[in-house]
């Protein structure tokens, strides 16, 4: 297999949501993957294992076996391993700061790249989090608003009385909520903002299943996508330059036919990012 694809070099490689112990992952793929790569780091952006679906029900074949075998593997020859727990694997958030067999366990990291760029490497979650925080308070937004318009006028009259000027409560929480709501509104833009917010020059994440590279306002927000659906891992190369690869589109039909889950026919629901 390896004499008609030839295995090819990284200085770094991200992967994220393989979801482990799930019957969506695209483990034979993501083998596949490992085989035909070499790299200095390799960055496990979390939801590697899937620890919420192997807790309803035991689903553990060769193949993710396998794919925790060959990642042990680099780690003992060499390649630095660095794991950020997701949601999905968050027991293993307990190990941060410990390393296992060659794995640092770390809650988050900032990647130097070859030409100088600093990324901050994270999951997500916690992002998402936020942002479901925020339709909540833009669903009670609208009774909100009324009742502290009705405050206002009270807050005012006594403001008054006590001889101070007008100041609008209304306006000041409605600029700030409004603000909130923009600037947390999608979870890429609110893990952009957490990269400018710690000075580096972009974010490395995953948990939405979405491979993306894109400049936000200036950060360089880059999601590695997932091995569920898209199969896709990010790389850099030994210039700094990143890349997104999709395993399944590079690789013949034949491949990945072979490397779908056999008991492909039944299609599971898309496991949760
Ligand atoms: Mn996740």
């Amino acid at each position: 297999m390896s004499a008609e694809f030839p295995v090819r070099r990284f200085r770094t490689v991200f992967i994220s949501d393989v979801h482990l112990g799930t019957r969506g992952c695209q483990a034979e793929l993501l083998l596949d993957f490992i085989k035909h790569m070499e790299c200095e780091t390799l960055y496990l952006v979390g939801d590697i294992v899937d620890g919420w679906k192997l807790k309803s029900g035991w689903f553990w074949p060769q193949a993710h076996n396998d794919v925790v075998q060959k990642i042990l593997r680099l780690a003992r020859k060499g390649c630095q391993v660095i794991y950020i727990p997701g949601n999905h694997d968050d027991r293993a958030r307990e190990f941060c700061g410990v390393h296992l067999g060659g794995v640092v366990v770390t809650r988050d990291a900032i990647h130097e790249a070859a030409d100088g760029k600093r990324y901050l490497v994270l999951h997500g979650d916690e992002f998402d989090g936020v942002t479901r925080h925020a339709r909540w308070l833009a669903f009670l937004g609208d009774w909100s608003y009324r009742t502290v318009l009705a405050l206002n006028t009270v807050f005012n009259r006594v403001r008054r009385r006590m001889g101070f000027g007008y100041w609008s409560l209304s306006a000041y929480l409605k600029v700030k909520v409004k603000n909130a709501l923009q600037f947390i509104e999608n979870f890429e833009a609110a893990v952009a903002e957490e990269a400018r917010r710690r000075g580096v020059d972009g974010v490395v994440c995953g948990h939405i299943h979405k491979a993306e590279m894109r400049d936000i306002h200036g950060i360089a927000y880059i999601n590695d996508g997932d091995w569920v659906e898209s199969c896709t891992a990010l790389v850099e190369h030994f210039d700094g330059r990143m890349e997104i690869l999709e395993w399944s589109k590079m690789r013949s039909w034949s491949v990945i036919d072979r490397a779908r889950p056999r008991s492909g026919a039944e299609i599971e629901e898309p496991a949760a990012a």
